[in-house]
């Protein structure tokens, strides 16, 4: 029997974090659109952030890019955010964007270009010493596109270089999230393509590193779960990048593709312990909404991972438990399924109630006025994005 009080706690305390460049401009390599009152700073990407958290209760953090996010005073950036009942979150960093990194930023064969990249991502750490950050999230877009081009080995080599400098300028409050993705800018090797490698080099660098998983960044087919499962019993899963797909890396809103991967992956942390936000795991989205509005679809893919999350802490444990050891595969299968059947609106509409929420967040969102708002007085400047 599930304990309902139980479940409705669990989700209560669910805490997701945005991330701030969904709320700018993007687009695919073929046409950027353009929307009205997408923020033009860091102070605007947070305030709607923190729309994003009035209406759904969930979403206490956003996290920033650097530099897409770069400000003066990132001290004031915090208390910005604050004042507007949010908290910044992970730093991602970015050694991809720039014409020195054409082959490659840590793992580049020029030391001078690996220089520049790894105090890119020291100049990070100095940031989350001002935001308060505990989370440096790492993502390569390192690799290389035809085989020789240069020594698999030796990029390995100054990989982990860069991280061990990296790793030992973090506080004792700070860690690293180590991404890993297939391909995408490299086309034939990527120095980190898969969790093996991630979780490699992380168990290298200690116990304040650990594997971020993009939910994007797999072959078509792969069993996130099971990667899921296998890291949390190592307990060197540190974070998601949430968002769905269809081929590659598509960035759309999480569970929209595919809500019963997302379930099973929630399932294997309820099954871990792992919800709780004290264990530690940060559950960031990272995804781009090139043709739908943003702030709804931000808030849609909040609601998308809380909707799979109550029907993980629905799962009859002990039922399954028992079919499992009596080899009842029929009915250890119909436990699980009878969960991910369950109609969970009416559930986290009662858990928004409580919270003093509207039930239905998109609806309050288009009710409130924020989107004519903001495309009202966000004219002139330079719209954010990440120049895709
Ligand atoms: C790379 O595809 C990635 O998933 C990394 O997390 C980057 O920081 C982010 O996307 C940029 O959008
Ligand atoms: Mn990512």
């Amino acid at each position: 029997m599930t304990d309902l009080a139980a479940v409705k706690r669990a989700l209560a305390a669910q805490r997701i974090e945005t991330p701030s460049w969904a709320f700018g401009n993007s687009g695919t390599r073929f046409k950027v659109f353009a929307q009205p009152g997408v923020p033009r700073t860091p102070e605007e990407k947070i305030a709607d952030a923190a729309v994003v958290h009035r209406f759904t209760g969930v979403a206490p953090t956003v996290a920033l890019h650097i530099p897409w996010d770069k400000v003066d005073d990132y001290s004031a950036l915090a208390s910005y955010a604050a004042d507007q009942g949010v908290g910044i979150g992970a730093i991602n960093t970015n050694v991809f964007q720039d014409d020195d990194y054409k082959l490659g930023s840590v793992t580049n064969p020029d030391p001078g270009v690996r220089r520049k990249a790894t105090d890119h991502l020291l100049e990070a750490v100095d940031i989350m010493d001002r935001t308060g950050s505990r989370d440096l999230k790492l993502w390569f877009s390192d690799g290389i596109n035809y085989p020789g081009q240069d020594d698999l080995t030796s990029r390995q080599d100054r990989l982990a270089a860069a991280l061990r400098e990296t790793y030992d300028r973090l506080g004792d409050n700070q860690r690293i999230l180590l991404e890993y993705k297939l391909f995408e800018p490299a086309f034939y090797a990527t120095d980190i393509p898969d969790w093996g490698t991630s979780y490699a080099h992380c168990l290298e660098l200690g116990e304040k590193a650990t594997v971020c998983i993009d939910t994007g960044h797999h072959a078509p087919g792969t069993n996130i779960e099971f990667i899921v499962a296998f890291l949390l019993r190592q307990k060197k899963l540190g974070a998601f990048d949430f968002n769905s797909r269809f081929y590659a890396d598509d960035d759309l809103m999480a569970g929209a593709a595919d809500p019963f991967q997302l379930f099973r992956i929630m399932y294997e942390i309820v099954r871990g312990g792992a919800l709780d936000p004290a264990y530690g795991i940060n559950f960031m989205l990272d995804q781009c909404h090139n043709i739908e509005a943003k702030i709804p679809a931000i808030i849609r893919s909040v609601l998308n991972i809380q909707e799979a999350t109550a029907k993980a802490l629905l799962v009859d444990r002990d039922a399954l438990g028992k079919a499992q050891s009596d080899g009842d595969v029929l009915e250890a299968n119909a436990v699980l399924m009878d969960a991910y059947n369950t109609d969970v609106r009416p559930l986290l509409a009662e858990v928004r109630a409580d919270a003093g929420l509207d039930p239905d967040p998109v609806a309050a969102y288009k009710r409130s006025g924020y989107q004519e708002k903001i495309v009202a007085d966000r004219v002139g400047g330079q719209q954010a994005g990440w120049g895709a």
